[in-house]
């Protein structure tokens, strides 16, 4: 089927049908048919699907109905988005022009969301009218959304009847206690509300939206920001609190803080955690909970796979020089279903060095990291990263455990040392660097900070390579070759962002 902006009047998709259920892969053993294919797709909830599809934004909801200490108005919603972002804001018509042109030219864009850049639900119309006119250009893409949760509970329904599978509650606190240190004040019913009051009717509005979203079988992922001193142990009861009201997800992202933002917390020096204060509370709350590790923090007109932004190829400007946007819903299709027999071809093979381990007997853990353009492949050059991704290796297998955003390494042809710096700060938690190529210089440094620089498993599948590099390891470790050393903390990136 093709059609384009010009000629269409609708598709129609009836009760969510024409969502794409391209490939064939059955899903996880623990994973009910219905929710794998909401997820299957879905780079947010997937973990394993974030390597290989995408998503976009349009920046629709410019009003918010509360105040976050973390939050400058200036910026994006900081629920979802890095401090410092500021996006284009869209019209729904222009939102829709823009996700048919992204569509056509990004085959494995599979869900718009809307994300701000202030609240998604303190804007309903904005929202829903979006939502409809993507719908009828577009059906085979997921529709998901974030909110503040204020405004979610007689929202379900319309969340409901416009087919939005995936809805983002951020939900930092359940104790009125904790929340009056995190939001100075709501706007709720005509009224302004302060203090802890504000807070106590914030924690019953999302726990309330929360079960009636579980009711109504919408696929629920929790967004807390961890913020040291005021909610990091809380956040477990926070987690609790969600899990038993049938959230799918639990994301908690690393509150980012510099004065330079102007937000309440960043003018006060509030800090943000450490990598492994982080992985640590995300550890303690994994239990029979999904927990979200991939999580960019993304803006709200991010377009392409978490953690690389293509917003700049769309901005309005351009969209207003096309006049006709072709949508080939085919080819689409047959582009994700050669995704699918790569991301399968993935898991066969990492299956197979997962056999290997059975012989290897060992409780060292170690973590290592990435770098990746995606598609699962170690298929970037050290000097053209700017995230690296951490996958923790054992004989329980390799997981995905972060990411660590860096300056680039590589300017103009030319090492900066002091990009270089910050990487080895960022990473310094890992035993080695995975590779596509790397200079001499950066190498010897990383050997001179601890961390083993590998290339020697360019444009191979990343977990099978971890964990052939972690057999490896044991062994050398076993011979006495190398001394297995804990490593020490690393550093998220704090800063202004310009993606
Ligand atoms: Fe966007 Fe959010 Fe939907 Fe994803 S983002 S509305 S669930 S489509 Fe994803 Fe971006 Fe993290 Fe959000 S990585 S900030 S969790
Ligand atoms: Fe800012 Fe988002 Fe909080 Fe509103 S909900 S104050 S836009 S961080």
């Amino acid at each position: 089927m093709k059609q384009t902006l010009a000629d269409h009047q609708g598709c129609g998709t009836s009760g969510g049908s024409g969502k794409s259920s391209c490939g064939s892969s059955a899903g996880p053993a623990d994973m009910a048919p219905e929710i794998w294919e909401k997820v299957k797709n879905h780079p947010c909830y997937s973990e394993e699907a974030h390597h290989h599809y995408a998503r976009m934004h349009v920046a629709v909801a410019p009003a918010c109905n509360i105040q976050c200490n973390y939050c400058n108005r200036k910026y994006d919603c900081a629920n979802e988005s890095r401090p410092g972002v500021v996006s284009e804001k869209l019209t729904p018509e222009q939102a829709a022009r823009k996700v048919l042109a992204v569509a056509s030219t990004i085959p494995q864009m599979t869900v718009l969301g809307i994300a701000g850049p202030g609240d998604s639900l303190a804007n309903p119309a904005k929202t829903f009218e979006t939502f409809e006119r993507i719908s009828k250009v577009a059906p085979d893409i997921k529709l998901c959304l974030s909110t503040n949760g204020l405004a979610l509970p007689e929202l379900v329904p319309m969340i409901k009847n416009y087919n939005v599978d995936h809805v983002t509650i951020t939900i930092n606190m359940v104790d009125p206690e904790v929340g009056e240190q995190i939001y100075p004040w709501i706007f709720y019913k005509n009224k302004r509300w302060k203090g802890r009051d504000a807070a106590k009717i914030l924690t019953e509005r999302q726990l309330e939206g929360l079960e009636l979203l579980t009711s109504a079988g919408i696929l629920a992922k929790i967004n807390s920001v961890m913020i040291p001193g005021i909610n990091d142990q809380h956040l477990i009861e926070v987690n609790k609190a969600v899990k038993s009201r049938g959230a799918f997800l639990h994301n908690i992202m690393p509150l980012i803080s510099e004065a330079e933002h102007g937000t309440y917390f960043g003018l006060n020096g509030q800090r943000g955690p450490t990598a492994q204060e982080l992985k640590a509370l995300q550890d303690a709350c994994e239990g029979d909970m999904n927990m979200m590790r991939h999580c960019r923090q993304c803006r709200a007109d991010a377009v392409g796979l978490l953690g690389e932004d293509r917003s700049a190829e769309f901005t309005l400007e351009k969209l207003m020089e096309k006049t006709e946007i072709e949508y080939d819903l085919e080819a689409r299709k047959a582009y994700q279903e050669l995704v699918e027999a790569e991301r399968q071809d993935k898991v066969a093979a990492r299956e197979k060095e997962m056999a290997e381990m059975a012989s290897v007997e060992s409780d060292t853990k170690i973590l290592i990291a990435v770098a990746t353009k995606g598609g699962g492949r170690i298929n970037e050059h050290f000097g053209h990263a700017k995230e690296f991704q951490i996958y923790e290796v054992s004989t329980a297998g390799a997981k995905f455990v972060g990411h660590r955003r860096v300056d680039l390494y590589c300017q103009g042809g030319y090492g900066e040392e002091e990009g270089l710096d910050t990487i080895i700060r960022a990473i310094n938690d890992c035993t080695a660097v995975f590779v596509a190529k790397i200079g001499g210089c950066p190498k010897n440094d990383l050997q001179a900070a601890g961390i083993d620089p590998v290339d020697a498993y360019a444009f191979e599948y990343i977990e099978q390579s971890a964990l052939a590099y972690f057999k490896d390891y044991v062994a050398r470790v076993e011979s006495g070759e190398l001394v297995h050393t804990a490593r020490g903390d690393a550093q998220i990136r704090q800063g202004a962002f310009a993606a």
